[in-house]
């Protein structure tokens, strides 16, 4: 079939506007048709050229809704008509990861999902030329139709908004599952957030859902404070007005914070987020996405002394699994999304989605088809 899609012909290129050619879905995929689609950092990570993995030409987007039009042999889970939100982590059930029990990084379809292809090693989309495109990250969702694998498709309930839930496919989860799934934040805890964007925001409403005490943010940005006091942030931290922000930190809490997250992707910043948490207990969670090559430190006597450092992808969720149910927590009034939809663009004007990420304008640009 043809399709429209955003292409990313080349690094640091903007986006063009093209109809594609798509083949159908084959044995354990399904075809999809794509409502709307968020704009994540990301997607811009990648298309600056700073993504040492990054492919082109490809189709980005990895933050989007849609529904079943066509699924292929073995997929009894899923039917057309289906809502859907399609998973850049999947769940597929069977692999050592997924039985662990210990992750939510399922392997089945890691080694063709990272080479821009789908499990059978060819890709589903062609250029008008017959130029074969890239998938991105398994979702490719800045096309309007596009072939997933079966087990990279949460199902969702039908009446929730499109173009509100599909920011679920990735800040959302990412944020407010490294709360909850990650770190298992509990009541009267106080955190730290290091970085107030699409992420941090997330994390902080999290923080907010499980009953933590004090919510400290910390963003250079002074216009991220008002909203992060909507999402639950009980105090704010800009670096370029405090001395020492590790000293800060352990002075609004009495020794430390019992829970830090790093949203920058910045280095120096995860070295502060594991430094500000308690001695003896303190746990950091990198989130932020750092430069390739990108290495952090700190004194081992920072862990020897009880501090713990870890990481989170998609907010640890099992996505066919926890994705509905955080559809949910939204449709039940648990989770504000809407706040943070600060913009919404035809996909003809999805270049200034990256402009307005670049400015610090936005929080989530959506694209609704
Ligand atoms: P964003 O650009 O919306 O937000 C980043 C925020 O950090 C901004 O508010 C900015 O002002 C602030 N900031 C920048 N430099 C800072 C500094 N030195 N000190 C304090 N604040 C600073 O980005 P986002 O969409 O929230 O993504 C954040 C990171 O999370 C990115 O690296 C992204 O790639 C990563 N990410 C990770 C996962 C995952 O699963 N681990 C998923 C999605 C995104
Ligand atoms: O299983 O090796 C793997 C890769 C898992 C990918 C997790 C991606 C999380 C960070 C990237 C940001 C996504 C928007
Ligand atoms: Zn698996």
């Amino acid at each position: 079939m043809k399709t429209r899609a955003a292409v990313a012909w080349k690094a640091g290129s903007p986006l063009t506007i093209e109809e594609v050619h798509l083949d159908g879905p084959r044995a354990g995929e399904v075809l999809v048709e794509v409502k709307a689609t968020g704009i994540c950092h990301t997607d811009h990570y990648t298309l600056s050229g700073a993504d040492p993995e990054g492919l082109f030409p490809a189709i980005l987007g990895h933050e989007g809704a849609g529904i079943v039009l066509e699924v292929g042999e073995g997929v009894p889970w899923l039917k057309p008509g289906d809502h859907v939100i399609p998973l850049y982590t999947p769940e597929c059930r069977q692999c050592k990861f997924c039985l662990s029990r210990k992750t939510n990084l399922c392997q089945a379809i890691r080694a063709t999902q990272g080479k821009g292809l789908m499990p059978d090693g060819s890709s589903r989309f062609k250029s008008a030329d017959g130029q074969p495109l890239f998938h991105y990250m398994g979702t490719s969702t800045f096309a309007n139709h596009i072939v997933v694998p079966g087990i990279a498709l949460a199902k969702i309930r039908e009446d929730a908004p499109f173009d509100k839930v599909c920011y679920i496919g990735c800040g959302v989860t990412t944020g407010v599952g490294a709360v909850l799934f990650t770190a298992k934040v509990e009541a009267g805890a106080t955190v730290a957030v290091f970085g107030l964007g699409g992420i941090g925001l997330n994390v902080i409403q999290g923080a907010r859902m499980v009953g933590a005490d004090k919510i400290i943010g910390v963003d250079i940005n002074p216009a991220r404070e008002a909203m992060a006091r909507r999402f639950g942030m009980t105090h704010f931290v800009n670096p370029t007005e405090v001395g020492n922000v590790v000293d800060h930190i352990v002075q609004l809490t009495d020794g430390g914070a019992d829970y830090s997250f790093e949203c920058v992707g910045h280095t120096p910043l995860m070295r502060q987020a594991l430094e500000c948490t308690h001695k003896g207990w303190g746990r950091s969670i990198i989130i932020g996405v750092a430069p390739a090559g990108a290495e952090i430190s700190t004194r081992p006597f920072q862990l020897v002394t009880g501090r713990k450092w870890e990481g989170s992808a998609f907010g640890g969720a099992r996505g066919r699994t926890d994705v509905p149910r955080i559809v949910d927590w939204y449709m039940d009034g648990k989770l504000k999304i809407d706040e943070l939809i600060t913009h919404k663009l035809r996909l003809e004007d999805i270049n200034e989605g990256f402009a307005l990420m670049e400015r610090g304008e936005s929080i989530r640009s959506v694209v609704e088809f």
